[in-house]
């Protein structure tokens, strides 16, 4: 199957249409104000809906005339059309996984970016340099009650180191001025070691631009973490998903390149100096705690450009179907790789939503008896397990690790607490992680660390002998059923005359 014509997109515009099409897009056309009101509506659609919330655009905001559009990407299916993958409607996480881990592994499909002029660049159509510029016309709104102050949630920073091209990354803002904001430069991320690059070669700032709207498979590929830093990879795999080039543009007042297709464009010099570290945050994160206030690097805003009748692309965050919460529950790509490498016998591997990233649940066809604490091993002692997890579960390949009822069937089943659990002393974490015991002191502006322990599960079945045991886990019976017998009974079903019509059973329950 290939890539419907009629599902093509090259900006956030034309995946809105696709989405209105297909019953993805609802439009609010009241006014709404600008301090809760966005919040609440989206947050009572995530209660009824869950995972399958639409996205809303919302036509009016009380004191602005740039529209707000919320949960663009907050769903498997419309991160699977940011693929271009054929199947989108009906996509799954693990789809959109797999799509991923493909795309990183074909390094010959990765496409560079191509310079286009700016007559050619949308996002040029309006263009404010220096005192004209004010982030104060944007609805940057405070999203949640808990926030410090109005954040842009949805753009993507663009910064450019002399040796190492550009990078790409999703970090929220933290707006200070009409012309001041500050955005989170962990030294982690790939933005903090462009900017303590820059310090040690002696330069007071960094040009950088903030992208929002655009290609949508650009949110992707900023969002994941690339095979490597900067070299201008989050553009060229977003060529890959695209199966074109991403168009780019030159910037008004800075020396990075910019999507051409984006609704708004943010340029300004970031500091790397001490002094200009502002506080930042909180905010309400995606595992549902407000995060703690940290020091960061601060912005002064050169120039906005952007369409004649832009749209502000945001996202909320903390309920756990979020957006937030759901782009967050994919950008381990990387270790996917990582692991599929190292563990013996791996087979799947999947970041819960539902655990909020803190734990991963890794599915192998084990074939020797201590297989799945190796898995535990490997995963708390490398990339992104290392820094982030609390813990993981070990399931055995007849567990699929993206079916959360089977994963903790397995935890309940197959572990014998004393003889299966690993418990490892604590060691640094990122400092948001709420279970840390502590906070450890900040030496450097940018970074922050927590000390946690951690948690191994080891919920496969056991052989006999392993861990001293005189017996082996039993059969499991669950998918037990004669497959043939099964087989036919499906194909007589409507004979049996069993199928239940559960509304009004409901029904009737309500009457009697
Ligand atoms: C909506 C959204 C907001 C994010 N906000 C932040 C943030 O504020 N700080 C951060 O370090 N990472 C944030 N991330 C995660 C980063 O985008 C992700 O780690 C990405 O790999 C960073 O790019 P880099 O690898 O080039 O540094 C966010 C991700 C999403 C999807
Ligand atoms: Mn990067």
């Amino acid at each position: 199957m290939s890539f419907q014509q009629s599902d093509k997109h090259n900006d956030l515009r034309s995946f809105l249409e696709i989405l209105e099409r297909e019953g993805h897009l609802r439009r609010v056309k009241n006014e709404v104000d600008d301090k809760q009101e966005i919040h609440c509506i989206m947050w009572e659609l995530h209660e009824r809906y869950h995972a399958d919330a639409p996205t809303v655009l919302f036509e009016r905001v009380k004191g602005f005339r740039v529209p707000v559009v919320k949960n663009v990407l907050g769903s498997f299916k419309r991160m699977a059309l940011a693929c271009r993958m054929p199947n989108w409607k009906k996509a799954t996480k693990k789809d959109v996984v797999k799509h991923l881990v493909a795309t990183f592994d074909a390094r010959d499909k990765w496409l560079k970016p191509r310079i286009v002029d700016k007559k050619d660049a949308p996002c040029k159509e309006v263009i404010k340099i220096g005192e004209n510029a004010s982030l104060h016309e944007l609805p940057i709104l405070k999203w949640h009650a808990t926030d410090g102050g109005p954040f842009i949630l949805m753009g993507n920073a663009i910064t450019k180191d002399p040796e190492w091209g550009h990078n790409v990354g999703t970090y929220r803002v933290h707006i200070k001025g009409p012309r001041a904001c500050n955005v989170v430069a962990n030294q982690m991320q790939d933005i903090g070691i462009f900017l303590n690059r820059a310090r040690r070669r002696g330069e007071k700032e960094i040009d950088i631009a903030i992208a929002i709207g655009g290609d949508q498979a650009l949110y992707i590929s900023a969002g994941v973490k690339n095979p490597q830093i900067g070299r201008d990879n989050e553009f060229m795999i977003a060529g890959a998903l695209r199966g074109e080039p991403l168009e780019l543009v030159k910037g008004e007042t800075v020396d990075v390149l910019v999507p051409a297709s984006a609704e708004i464009i943010i340029e300004g010099k970031l500091s790397t100096q001490t002094e200009d570290l502002q506080d930042e945050g909180p905010f309400a994160e995606w595992m549902g705690y407000s995060g703690a206030v940290t020091k960061q690097p601060s912005i002064r805003v050169t120039a906005i450009t952007h369409r004649k009748d832009p749209i502000f692309q945001s996202c909320i965050s903390a309920h756990r179907y979020s957006e937030t919460t759901m782009l967050y529950s994919i950008p381990f790509i990387r270790w996917y790789s990582q692991m599929r490498e190292i563990v013996p016998g791996f087979k799947d591997l999947n970041m819960p939503e539902e655990l909020r990233m803190y734990y991963a649940v890794i599915s192998i066809t084990k074939r020797y008896p201590g297989w799945g604490k190796n898995a535990i091993y490997a995963a708390l002692g490398s990339g992104y397990g290392q820094a982030n997890l609390v813990g993981v579960i070990v399931v055995d390949d007849d567990v699929d690790p993206y079916d959360m009822e089977q994963v903790l069937t397995a935890v309940s089943t197959r572990v014998d607490p004393e003889l299966d659990i690993v418990i490892l002393p604590p060691s640094t974490t990122h400092a948001l992680n709420p279970s840390a015991r502590a906070i450890l002191p900040v030496r450097e502006p940018g970074l922050a660390f927590a000390m946690c322990s951690r948690i191994g599960i080891d919920a496969t079945r056991k052989m006999v002998d392993e861990y001293g045991r005189s017996r082996a886990t039993p059969l499991y019976v669950e998918r037990a059923p004669d497959q043939e017998t099964l087989k036919k009974v499906r194909e007589k079903w409507a004979q049996y005359g069993l199928d239940v019509d559960l509304k009004a059973v409901q029904i009737e329950q309500l009457a009697s």
